[in-house]
């Protein structure tokens, strides 16, 4: 990878990340380093069961240990109302379980204590008697008649059945298969998986009795929307609630939602008088955070016998956990699943999703997943490859025939969405000239003569990301629109304040970019402020890759408005007609007399000045907005792979994979990649290694980083990148999220490889993680099948 020799371009490009500078030097600023003077340390108990009824708890002993100041159990919180809290998807989840447990390591009560071993310390003198109950492990069996009833709290409930939703056209979807020349259904299972960012979540809550304000620094992907709910839950107005994220060490989608954690830090905090910190440990994020995935799909494709698709056909069960947690926007109790026709040209298709309890723990939408689009890529890209597999076609030739082409766009889905912008052939086509596809086919075949099993995979996705236009999207009756506040100070630096949070990703970077882009002011002398909610304008956050699409096109116009606004203030300096002035990047300048111009350090000046502007204008260099984007953008992606299969050991090894990426206009190439890279790796992990099992008891199988696998770089290969750029014709610097993409695109590629190296064993599908054992059990004609 090649930096520009000058570090900082006036705009986009690559350039080193600005927040590097504090992180290579360990001044990072997390939720575990804030100490305040006096904190307390919160712990919670955690339930042993999935599933058991609380007979009685007895904290007697651990509220005599010396150094413990609070243990707060569900009948606390009841007290206070608190038992019970809100979801993003308008369900409730317990604080701490007051009835009963309905999760492996549910929180059951909560020690405040001077330290936090005293804390953990007096979490063994607590006595909790309970009852088991039968458990729902298995999705499949959540809604068989005398399944043991998760959620008994909810009046009148007597099943696990959550909600039933609907996509596309049934009639017509019916009819074309039923004409159809060739059908191929195929079970898919998307496993359990868990996001796992380096850093666990917490949260140091400060309840100031005297002012009544309430601060939470938190690791939270969408600190405004947290900040809404906890004003609503404790009936505190917004300005009495102060909410931080500080530097976060990854969210990839699990820290959206709001945990226990942080609500027991806040009451704590309230029932001490002193700062109270909560942070989880490994072994607690990875079992009772949200995970990501379960979702268990039966697909079907319908086409001709030379291989145009005609229809896809979705059944779905989706596995919630005990409480649904899911953090999407309202509408979709599915998220985006319904995109699953994917990039290609169909007459028809329908999908039918249903949502149940089980005990298990609550999420559903994190992993990098574009609000399901992931579940739903991996279906359509696993279906056309067994179609592939039953017509004898070649899988690249397969999905040529059938992607949509340039000038469908903008093109509306049969289930409804309208792609922006697109050229899938061309990236397609790159993909397999960068691999030397027909080159490899002719090498695979060489080798399957010797006994040598070598695969290639391909993938082609499409995402739709940037919620939403608020008119369609809410998360808990919040529209999806950010705000964006730019102030040039005299001196012509500038400070840019966002309602999205960098969880990694690179904001304070790529956002003083784009002003850096309109305006021609350094990025090192814009300054990004974001998470905190007294210091940032009102916005929903970073989940579903929406900063760029939304908080990026606010960032470019709140930058224009300032340039308007300059150009007034220029115009008054050099006494013309502001319609008089041409601007190029930093100067304003007279038209046909480049030599009379005002850079816009000069212009920053003057407009905090004594000089007169026009009747009306107003001085200074300041502007706000806030931007409700008309569509998603839609960025894609062409993604291949080339694994070598050992037979008789089920090793898989992973020689090459190329990821050409188009996401519009690319602000900063290098985090671009640098994004495409970890989803990449997250591609990896998931097709290969990862899953969240659990025993019929509910049991959690491997709650730590020695059974739920990471991918290092010893399981990924040298990434190979290349891309296209198809402008979005609806944003303002034409710009389509990225931070998602390899991680939606990448495993059905790996996959793909995968069964396309045994093929000559007869296999069609198995499903992830393809672990070795599962690649050996598949090899015998016995693929495990969920
Ligand atoms: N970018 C760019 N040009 C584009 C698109 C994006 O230069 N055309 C840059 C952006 O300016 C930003 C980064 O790439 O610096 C990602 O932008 P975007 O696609 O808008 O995604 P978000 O910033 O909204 O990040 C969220 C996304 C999600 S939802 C998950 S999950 C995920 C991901 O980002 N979590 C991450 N990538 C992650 N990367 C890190 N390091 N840590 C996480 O927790
Ligand atoms: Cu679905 S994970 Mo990201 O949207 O925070």
């Amino acid at each position: 990878m090649t930096v520009t020799e000058n570090p900082t371009p006036m705009g986009f490009g690559r350039m080193h990340r600005k927040e590097d500078a504090r992180f290579v030097r360990g001044k990072g600023n997390y939720v575990d380093d804030i100490q305040l003077p006096g904190m307390l340390h919160g712990s919670f108990l955690r339930s042993p069961y999935a599933h058991a009824k609380i007979v009685s708890i007895d904290t007697s002993a651990a509220e005599a240990l010396p150094g413990v100041k609070a243990v707060i159990t569900g009948a606390t919180l009841e007290s206070l109302k608190l038992a019970w809290m809100p979801t993003l998807s308008y369900d409730t989840q317990a604080v701490l379980a007051t009835d009963k447990v309905r999760f492996q390591n549910q929180e059951v009560a909560f020690v405040v204590a001077e330290n936090h071993y005293i804390a953990r310390d007096a979490l063994e003198l607590i006595e909790v008697d309970y009852e088991p109950l039968p458990v729902v492990a298995d999705a499949k069996q959540a809604l068989a008649p005398g399944a043991p009833v998760i959620r008994d709290d909810k009046e009148g409930k007597t099943d696990n059945h959550i909600f039933d939703w609907t996509a596309g056209d049934k009639e017509k979807t019916d009819a074309v298969f039923a004409g159809a020349e060739v059908v191929v259904a195929e079970d898919v299972l998307y496993p359990r998986v868990h996001p796992s960012p380096l850093e666990t979540c917490g949260a140091v809550a400060d309840f100031d009795k005297v002012s009544g304000k309430l601060t939470i620094y938190s690791t939270t992907q969408a600190p405004h929307a947290h900040r809404t709910v906890y004003a609503l839950v404790a009936g505190l107005p917004e300005h009495k609630i102060r909410v931080v994220s500080p530097d976060i060490g990854g969210g990839f989608g699990g820290k959206v939602g709001i945990y226990p954690g942080y609500v027991l830090a806040i009451v704590g905090s309230i029932v001490t008088g002193k700062p109270v910190k909560w942070m989880e440990d490994r072994n607690e994020h990875l079992t009772a955070t949200a995970f990501a995935r379960d979702y268990h799909m039966h697909g079907e494709i319908a086409a001709t016998k030379d291989g145009k698709i005609k229809a896809l056909r979705v059944k779905v069960l989706a596995d919630h956990g005990a409480f649904n947690g899911t953090a999407q926007p309202t509408k979709f109790p599915a998220g985006f699943f319904h995109i699953f026709t994917g990039s290609y040209d169909l007459e028809a298709a329908f999908c039918d999703v249903t949502g149940v309890y089980t005990n298990k723990a609550p999420g559903g939408v994190a992993y990098a997943c574009s609000f399901r689009i992931t579940e739903a890529v991996y279906l359509v890209e696993r279906m056309i490859d067994a179609l592939a597999f039953e017509l004898k076609m070649d899988p690249a030739e397969l999905r040529m025939k059938n992607l949509l082409r340039p000038e469908q766009f903008p093109y509306t889905t049969p289930t409804g969405w309208e792609y922006d912008s697109g050229d899938y052939p061309k990236a397609l086509r790159l993909a397999m000239d960068m691999v030397g596809y027909e080159k490899l086919r002719q090498e695979q075949a060489e080798k399957r003569e010797r006994g040598e099993y070598m695969g290639i995979g391909i993938s082609f996705f499409t995402e739709g990301v940037g919620a939403g236009p608020r008119k369609h999207m809410d998360i808990l009756g919040l529209g999806m629109a950010d705000g964006a506040e730019l102030r040039v100070h005299p001196t012509g630096k500038a400070v840019l304040r966002l309602s999205v949070q960098t969880q990694g990703q690179g904001h304070e970077t790529t956002f003083a970019q784009i002003v850096a882009e309109e305006l021609g002011i350094s990025p090192d002398d814009i300054e990004v402020v974001h998470g905190d909610t007294d210091q940032t304008p009102f916005g929903l956050g970073t989940y579903g890759s929406r900063s760029t699409p939304v908080s990026g096109a606010a960032t470019a116009i709140v930058a224009r408005k300032v340039r308007d606004r300059a150009r007034i203030v220029a115009s008054a300096m050099l006494e013309v007609s502001p319609d008089d002035l041409d601007w190029e990047k930093g100067r304003f300048f007279v038209k046909g007399d480049p030599d009379q111009g005002k850079t816009i350090q000069e212009i920053a000046m003057a407009a905090h000045s004594s000089l007169e502007l026009p009747e009306g204008v107003e001085g200074h260099l300041d502007a706000t907005t806030v931007y409700n984007p008309p569509n998603l953008t839609y960025p894609f992606g062409a993604y291949i792979c080339v694994v070598d299969v050992d037979p008789a050991t089920g090793q898989v090894k992973v020689r090459r994979f190329i990821a050409v990426d188009d996401c519009g206009v690319r602000i900063n190439p290098m985090i671009v990649e640098g994004q495409v890279h970890g989803g990449l790796a997250d591609g990896i992990g998931m097709a290969l290694m990862q899953l969240m099992a659990f025993d019929e008891d509910g049991n959690h199988l491997g709650a730590s980083l020695m059974d739920y696998l990471l991918p290092t770089a010893l399981e990924c290969p040298s990434w190979e990148l290349g891309e296209t750029v198809t402008p979005s014709p609806h944003h303002p610097i034409g710009a389509k999220g990225v931070g998602e993409s390899a991680t939606v695109g990448s495993p059905a590629a790996v996959v793909n490889a995968v069964l396309d190296a045994i093929k000559p064993f007869g296999v069609r599908h198995a499903d992830m993680p393809l672990t070795p054992s599962n690649v050996w059990r598949a090899v015998q004609g016995n693929p495990i099948r969920t």
